[in-house]
């Protein structure tokens, strides 16, 4: 039986988990229960990193100690991801010995190899993102280069990781393992960061300013830096150094999956480490976008963080689950919004599919006592067709899973439940029954339950709840299996359905309360045209300039919107950040003519969809009638991020 090993991140335990937490894991969630379906022996692993300075900061923040605040803030990680329905196989917390012990093992050996060494350190570092930055990483002379906060100047002595070594062998893996990074522009940044000479890591802290972790095996004062005893995580959960045959299944079959947020440390750190100590590199890393809140980072200091909590209980786990996975297109980043949830759930499932299942199930109930009719022997140009487009979906979607682009996958399942809608539209069985037209009825009703059952069938490891409910509701097996997917004629004729009521009730939009209209006050008019002065018509004020903020832009990726001639699809970054971008530009330039230019963005515009596609700002372009140029900065290589004005 082939293995298959999935893992989300583990997570800090300074704060309660929010959506993007949520994401990753349903996302593992669902990956796992595919490949379960699959017949495949699977170990999906979770957990939560409980060590460095972020920890230990919110303990003193709490009044508590650090390990009170492990096991507080752990229970909210794992009672979430018992509501959301998450089947982890197994759920790791760094402070466990079986972890620590396998930290302390691997940085023994390395110290042991002098892979490991004492040097002196002087530079930069930044608190927050706990990282020493070298003078040429520093934005603008003193910035970190992840968070654009001030670093401090520090001399200390540590140990650091000789990760330098290994920077050509990683760059010739990444070139020859085409699905290591995932999406491809991910491996195109990794492999930019390594165009810069790499540095050995620093692995250690001293105690005397961070006490909160695995102390070195070989030097008491210091402990382990953070990230170094996290990603070792991946393998200590599953047996290293204590059960080398399970170690060796999973491990051959491993697959990481992380926000863009902490691309670095998994795509750089992480397999040096592993050649370090002699293990292959993960199978794949898929690092995803982000969820955006607007244009705007979920923070607290924002107070924009969305609780998935709230969400599961306000509109259900399985509606909650599909419209993460079906709104992330996977790599790039998206826009929650909670009325943005609703016009999804309104849409795919309370219209399209609940609409669907409701009219068969109604038409079966009056027509066929309650039972599957058998369909007559001769099948009609539009049921073959309908048929054909379902077992279609459980190819692509087979095909989406084992490329981890599960919401591609999902796409083409909701687009043959919209195509099951327009049969019946086409086929009117309400007319056929109407007119007596019994045998062509049963044959209608019979291929758009059998559609039905495909759809349930795909859309299990998304929405298992629901999609049992419906699978019971048309008297069809309510077990996964890709074969029977594909496959016609599962149903089987005479099976007693059930009625139901509403699977995905319809959710009302609540109107936005209009704030009562106050009279202007005279006074306050007169006041504020004494203020303004009058300008020309067409002249604006400086002030009115400033609101737009136009920063440079690097473009690192470019494709092609199926069926939109006119646009791209551009992946823009901007230093500490990557955002997508649609432009109209298709006629005028190629995707491949586009990479390496540094552009000017309009960063600060209201985020839009534009033909299903979200974009975050838009470029500055020059055009006399029919020529089009972008504006770009003379001198290449210019950083992206810097603000124009
Ligand atoms: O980085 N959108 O933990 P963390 C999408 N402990 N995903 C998001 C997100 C957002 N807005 N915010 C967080 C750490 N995530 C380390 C990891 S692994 C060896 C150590 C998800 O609690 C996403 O998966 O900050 C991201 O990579 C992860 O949470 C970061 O979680």
């Amino acid at each position: 039986m082939s293995s298959f090993y999935v893992t989300t991140p583990i997570y800090y335990v300074n704060d309660k988990p929010h959506i993007g937490h949520a994401y990753t894991t349903i996302l593992g969630d669902v990956i796992a229960g595919y490949h379960r379906g699959m017949g495949e022996d699977v170990w999906f692993l979770t957990g939560t990193d409980e060590h460095g300075q972020k920890v230990q900061k919110a303990a003193a923040e709490h009044h508590m100690t650090p390990v009170e605040q492990c096991d507080s803030t752990v229970v909210r990680f794992q009672e979430l991801w018992k509501k959301l329905g998450i089947r982890n196989d197994d759920f790791i917390r760094t402070t466990q010995e079986r972890h620590k012990s396998v930290v302390r093992k691997i940085l023994q050996d390395l110290y042991d190899r002098d892979l490991i060494y004492k040097a002196e350190y002087e530079g930069r570092y930044c608190v927050p993102c706990e990282r020493f930055c070298t003078e040429k990483d520093l934005v603008d002379g003193n910035l970190c280069p992840d968070c654009h906060r001030p670093t401090n100047p520090i001399v200390e002595s540590n140990y650091f990781f000789r990760m330098s070594r290994y920077q050509q062998w990683l760059i010739d893996y990444i070139r020859s393992h085409p699905d290591f990074i995932l999406p491809a522009y991910r491996a195109n940044e990794t492999l930019g960061f390594l165009k810069k000479p790499l540095e050995d890591l620093c692995i250690s802290r001293p105690k005397s300013r961070l006490s909160w972790g695995i102390e070195l095996p070989f030097d008491p004062d210091y402990v382990c830096y953070v990230w170094f005893d996290a990603l070792i995580n991946y393998i200590s959960a599953i047996g290293y150094g204590t059960d080398p045959e399970r170690c060796a299944k999973y491990w051959s079959a491993a697959h990481h999956l992380i926000g863009k947020d902490i691309l670095t440390t998994h795509t750089v750190y992480w397999p040096t480490m592993l050649k370090a100590i002699g293990l292959e590199p993960p199978k794949t890393i898929l690092a995803h976008g982000w969820w955006l809140i607007g244009r705007d980072k979920m923070s607290k200091s924002l107070g924009n963080v969305v609780n998935p909590m709230e969400m599961a209980d306000k509109y259900g786990v399985d509606p909650f689950r599909y419209f993460l996975l079906s709104e992330m297109t996977l790599g790039q980043d998206s826009s929650f919004s909670e009325e943005g949830f609703i016009k999804r759930y309104n849409s795919d499932l309370a219209n399209d599919l609940g609409n669907m299942l409701n009219r068969v199930v109604k038409l079966i109930l009056r027509g066929f006592d309650g039972r599957i009719p058998a369909p007559g022997s001769l099948l009609e140009k539009e049921d073959k067709e309908l048929l054909a487009a379902a077992s279609d979906a459980a190819d692509v979607m087979e095909h989406a899973v084992r490329n981890l682009h599960l919401d591609k996958g999902i796409e083409c399942v909701m687009d043959v439940v919209r195509k099951a809608n327009r049969y019946m539209e086409s086929t009117a069985p309400w007319t056929l029954a109407k007119e007596g037209k019994t045998e062509r009825l049963a044959t209608v009703l019979y291929c758009a339950a059998e559609t039905l059952r495909v759809v349930a069938q795909l859309l299990l490891p998304v929405m298992p709840e629901k999609m049992t409910v419906l699978l019971k509701t048309i008297g069809a097996p309510t077990e996964f299996s890709f074969e029977q997917a594909k496959n016609h004629g599962v149903l089987n004729p005479g099976t007693a359905i059930q009625d139901i009521n509403a699977l995905f009730p319809r959710i009302q939009l609540e109107e936005p309360e209009k704030p009562a209209q106050e009279p202007k006050k005279k006074t306050e008019k007169v006041r504020a045209a004494r203020e303004e002065p009058v300008l020309p018509e067409g002249v604006i004020t400086i002030a009115d300039f400033a609101k737009v903020e136009l920063k440079t832009a690097k473009i690192v990726q470019a494709e092609k919107i199926p069926d939109a001639e006119k646009l791209l699809k551009l992946q823009v970054s901007l230093g500490a950040e990557t955002r997508q971008i649609v432009s109209g530009i298709a006629r005028f330039y190629t995707p491949e003519e586009l990479i390496g230019k540094t552009i000017v963005l309009v960063a600060n515009l209201k985020p839009a969809k534009i033909r299903g596609v979200d974009s975050f700002g838009m470029l500055l372009a020059a055009k006399d009638g029919e020529n089009l140029r972008l504006v770009t900065v003379d001198v290449p290589d210019f950083p992206g991020g810097a603000s124009v004005g």
